[in-house]
């Protein structure tokens, strides 16, 4: 028999409640089930009282029962990382990427510059790529993408796989997962991405063309600022479809894609063009 599976969902603040104008400290959802739910809650409860950001002093758990016939599955995106000496040269490589998934010059420079200038916000940018206005209903929080974890199935394969490359990880597992759900999402061409953990200098591009492309530095070391931005493109589907997918639609990735390898931007461009 299928086993009932829950949501659990945290959010962590610093000076009171998000919604009081708290500092954001941590976020995190599991999809788990019932025998899992009391570790799964301890484990989120200690990193949003441990994290690097700030100590939390609001914290917010929900746990809510999944209907298992509105569970969509999906396989994960394929990972490369670009290799990058600082985060300088990696926004420069990653704007070529964005280039290759046919956007132009002019709008790869303003979605760099748009995350860099943004405030803090909880969720991401939600940008229409053709007039690159911001499309959230709540635009000091942005947009929050939930309901999607890895298979319970599927995780000691992950595990291996992303040990062999040192990126068995929080930010790593969490990160393709999330990004994995939004390649997904009717109209969305493009993520991009890099943490909020001041530590944590790496980043990422997100898109069906290229899959889940990291960048070992987009951001300067010390910097606790991150962000996400989605690139949707109103041809392609309609933004209710695509709102409906990023915060409704409940997803578990069950297929592990493979890693595709470290390049430098230069050999990837040449070797590594899953476009051509
Ligand atoms: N939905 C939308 N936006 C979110 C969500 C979400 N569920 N969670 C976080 N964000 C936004 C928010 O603005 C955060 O400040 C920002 O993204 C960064 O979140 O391959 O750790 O959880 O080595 O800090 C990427 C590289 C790590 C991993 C990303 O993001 C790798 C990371 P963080
Ligand atoms: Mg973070």
């Amino acid at each position: 028999m299928e086993q009932k599976l829950y949501n659990i969902k945290m959010r962590a603040a610093r000076g009171g409640n998000h919604k009081k104008g708290g500092l954001h400290v941590s976020g995190a959802e599991r999809i788990v089930n019932e025998e899992k739910i009391k570790e799964t809650v301890d484990v989120l409860i200690e990193r949003a009282l441990n994290h690097s950001i700030a100590k939390a002093d609001f914290l917010n758990i929900s746990i809510e029962a999944i209907d298992n016939k509105e569970i969509k599955y999906i396989r994960s995106l394929p990972i490369t990382t670009i290799k990058t000496d600082n985060f300088l040269q990696g926004r420069q490589d990653l704007i070529k990427l964005l280039v290759k998934l046919n956007l132009p010059l002019s709008t790869a420079h303003h979605l760099i510059e748009l995350l860099v200038s943004a405030p803090p916000l909880r969720g991401a940018m939600l940008i229409d790529v053709h007039s690159l206005k911001r499309l959230e209903n709540n635009l000091e929080r942005g947009i929050r993408v939930t309901g999607m974890d890895w298979h319970e199935e599927i995780n000691g394969q992950l595990s291996t796989l992303l040990d062999k490359h040192d990126l068995n990880n929080c930010h790593v597992k969490e990160a393709v997962a999330l990004a994995s759900k939004v390649a997904n999402a009717p109209g969305i061409i493009a993520e991009i991405c890099w943490s909020d953990d001041p530590h944590y200098t790496a980043g990422y591009l997100g898109s069906k063309k290229l899959g889940y492309v990291r960048f070992t530095h987009l951001k300067p070391k010390g910097l606790a600022k991150g962000g996400r931005i989605f690139c949707f493109d109103s041809r392609q589907a309609s933004l209710e479809a695509c709102f409906e997918w990023l915060e409704n639609q409940i997803i578990l990735i069950n297929e592990v894609s493979p890693y595709l390898g470290m390049f430098p931007i230069e050999e990837y461009l040449k070797d590594c063009c899953i476009w051509k």
